[in-house]
């Protein structure tokens, strides 16, 4: 799956971040295509400031010494380009600075991501060129891969976050719970077990590529269960729906977590 050669720079971060309702790129514009933050907030300063929470840890000696410094305080966003000869992906995340704008020439996954971003909270930039005309699956597994990567970037050391997260969401008749541990370590469980069919033109089949993709570049530890559903559109809806909300627990802050959430004293996998 992830076997095809892949290309990916980091981008510098502060240039640009999700802008908040920008329209998303038109195809054909691409030059400049992510956009500047107008008037963003900085990212909340609730919970511990990151010298205090650095001084009491190193106070208790809980923190290693070689453990990186802490991201706390510095705005959490990261941008990917990510280009091969089938995909050409620019995501720019910004974890604590809601917005988004999407635009990936499939627009079921346009739908999906703006339902990630919206009941995450998390700030999303998507402007992918694919071949399309291939089919879908390039260009679904390069966002998941690029929105991965972005993700795992923007989170930095992970101290002071709570790591894990749960959430259930239901849409109608679905129920779908995902559950996330920003481990480090990539690994999916995924029960959605949905017969090979189409919503519009989009194969259901590539959500589980986008999840394969999204959770390896993270680090993730993702499991995906579908409690019970008819509707191809409401589980896929409600598992975006619920990946969203246990992201958005397990990226959060937690003033009582000093230093890196893990006995062992890293998350980097
Ligand atoms: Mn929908």
């Amino acid at each position: 799956m992830a076997t095809r050669k892949k290309a990916s720079q980091e981008v510098a971060p502060e240039k640009t971040a999700p802008g908040k309702k920008a329209a998303p790129a038109k195809a054909g514009a691409r030059k400049g295509a992510v956009r500047k933050s107008a008037g963003k907030k900085k990212p909340g300063k609730s919970g511990a400031t990151p010298a205090r929470a650095r001084a009491a840890a190193a106070k208790s000696g809980r923190q290693r010494k070689s453990a990186p410094v802490a991201a706390a305080g510095q705005p959490r966003r990261a941008e990917v380009l990510r280009e091969t000869s089938e995909t050409r992906i620019k995501v720019a995340l910004a974890i604590d600075e809601p917005g988004y704008s999407i635009s990936t020439g499939v627009p079921f996954l346009d739908h999906m991501l703006e339902a990630l971003s919206r009941h995450s909270g998390i700030g999303l930039n998507v402007d992918a060129i694919g071949d399309t005309h291939v089919d879908d699956h390039h260009t679904v597994e390069d966002v998941g891969l690029a929105i991965g990567e972005a993700l795992r970037r923007a989170l930095g050391d992970k101290a002071g976050i709570a790591r894990f997260g749960h959430f259930e969401t239901p849409l109608d008749e679905a129920l779908v719970a995902v559950t996330v541990d920003l481990s480090g370590r990539p690994y999916l469980v995924y029960n959605l077990s949905l017969k090979p069919q189409r919503i519009g033109s989009f194969d259901v089949g590539l959500v589980e590529d986008f999840m394969q993709a999204l959770m390896t570049a993270a680090g993730m530890n993702l499991h995906i269960n579908v409690r019970y559903g008819r509707n191809p559109h409401h589980i896929i809806e409600a598992t975006f729906k619920s990946l969203a909300k246990s992201l958005a627990m397990a990226c959060a802050r937690d003033s009582r977590m000093v230093g890196i959430p893990s006995t062992k004293g890293s998350l980097a996998g």
